[in-house]
C-alpha cells in the first residue's frame, strides 16, 4: 500500500481501526457472529429450543466455511421450514399491495419470475444473488448470525450483503427478534435491487471503513431506523420500506397504522434515539418521500470525521484510500 497512508495511520493518536481493503477479506469475519447470550439475550422459542438450536448448527456450518468467490452451497429446508415459509410468506404478501413502498411492490413480481419466490418454494441464496448482481451489483454471503455493527456495515461498502440462510422458529411466524431468511428474503432483498437504495446502502458501508467506534454507533442506528424499520408517506399513505417491518407481518400491520409512534425522520435526531432489538419498536420515522430519505442518509453517511476518504474500485472490487489533507 502507499506509504502515505502507512505514515498517516502510525500517526494519528487514535489509532484507525482494521477495515477490509478488497472483497475476499470479508471472509475474516465469518469466525466472529454474536450469540444470543451476549446481545440477543430473549426468551423468544428461537432461542432456546434444543432441536432448532441444533438444525441452526447444520445450516449455519456453511456459512462457517464459505469463502468469497465460491457458489453459495443450496439448502435443502425440511417440511417445517417450509411450512413457516408458507405462512409467512401468504401472511406478507396479503398486505403487501397496502402497506409496503412502490419499490418493493415493483420488484417483488420479479422475484417470482426469476428466484423461485412463491408459497410453496423456499428461494435459495445462490440464485438470488445472481440476480441481484445483474440489478446492482450486490452479492450475498451466508452468514451464520448476527454480525458486529461495523462487520456488517463494512460488507455493504463492496455491495455485499451479508444474509443468514436459517428459517425462523415455527412457533412465532409473525415476528422474529433475529434476522433469518424469511426477513432477508423477503424484507431486505427486494430493495437491493433498486438501484438508488443499492447506492444509499452502499454509502453506509464506505463510511463505516474504518470509523471511530461513535461513528459505527450513529450509523448502525440510523441503519436500524431506516433499512430496517423506515417508513414512507407514498401518496399521501404511509408505506414500509424497512425490512424489519416488510418482513414481520404482526409489526407491518401495526407499523403503519400506529400513528403515534411515528415522527418525522431526521437522520440527527434518529442516530441518538434508543431502540428495543427484540420486541415492536416504540419510535418510527417516516419520511415524506423513500428518495427524500435516501438523499438525507447519503448526506449523513457523508459526514464520516475520518482522516482520509475512500472510493470503491468495482472493477477490482477493492477500496482506494484518499489522503484527506
Ligand atoms: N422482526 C423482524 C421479523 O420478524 O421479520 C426481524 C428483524 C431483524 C432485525
Ligand atoms: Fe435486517
Amino acid at each position: 500500500e502507499p506509504l502515505v497512508n502507512q505514515v498517516r495511520v502510525v500517526a494519528e493518536r487514535d489509532p484507525v481501526p482494521w477495515f477490509p481493503r478488497k472483497i475476499a477479506d470479508l471472509d475474516s469475519f465469518a469466525a466472529k457472529t454474536l450469540s444470543y447470550g451476549e446481545e440477543l439475550a430473549a426468551d423468544h422459542p428461537g432461542f432456546t429450543d434444543p432441536v432448532y438450536r441444533a438444525r441452526r448448527e447444520e445450516i449455519t456450518r456453511i456459512a462457517r466455511t464459505y469463502r468469497h468467490g465460491q457458489p453459495i452451497p443450496r439448502i435443502e429446508y425440511t417440511d417445517s421450514e417450509r411450512a413457516t415459509w408458507r405462512a409467512v410468506y401468504n401472511n406478507l404478501t396479503q398486505l403487501y399491495p397496502t402497506h409496503a413502498c412502490r419499490e418493493h411492490r415493483y420488484i417483488f413480481p420479479l422475484l417470482e419470475q426469476n428466484c423461485g419466490y412463491g408459497p410453496d418454494n423456499i428461494p435459495q441464496l445462490e440464485d438470488i444473488s445472481r440476480f441481484l448482481r445483474d440489478c446492482t451489483g450486490f452479492t450475498l454471503r451466508p452468514v451464520t448470525g448476527l454480525l458486529s455493527a461495523r462487520d456488517f456495515l463494512n460488507g455493504l461498502a463492496f455491495r455485499v450483503f451479508h444474509s443468514t440462510q436459517y428459517v425462523r422458529h415455527h412457533s412465532v411466524p409473525l415476528y422474529t427478534p433475529e434476522p433469518d431468511l424469511c426477513h432477508e428474503l423477503l424484507g431486505h432483498v427486494p430493495l437491493f435491487a433498486d438501484p438508488d437504495f443499492a447506492d444509499m446502502s452502499q454509502e453506509f458501508g464506505l463510511a463505516s471503513l474504518g470509523a471511530s467506534d461513535e461513528m459505527i454507533e450513529l450509523l448502525a442506528t440510523v441503519y436500524w431506523f431506516t433499512v430496517e424499520f423506515g417508513l414512507c408517506k407514498q401518496n399521501g399513505e404511509i408505506r414500509a420500506y424497512g425490512a424489519g417491518l416488510l418482513s414481520s407481518f404482526g409489526e407491518l400491520e401495526h407499523s403503519v397504522k400506529a400513528f403515534d409512534s411515528h415522527r418525522p425522520f431526521d437522520p440527527a435526531v434518529a442516530a441518538r434515539t434508543k431502540y428495543p432489538i427484540t420486541e415492536y419498536q416504540p419510535i418510527y420515522f417516516v419520511t415524506d418521500s423513500f428518495a427524500d430519505a435516501k438523499e438525507r442518509i447519503r448526506r449523513f453517511a457523508a459526514e464520516s470525521s475520518r482522516p482520509f476518504s475512500v472510493r470503491y474500485n468495482p472493477l477490482t472490487q477493492s477500496v482506494e484510500i484518499l489522503d484527506g489533507n
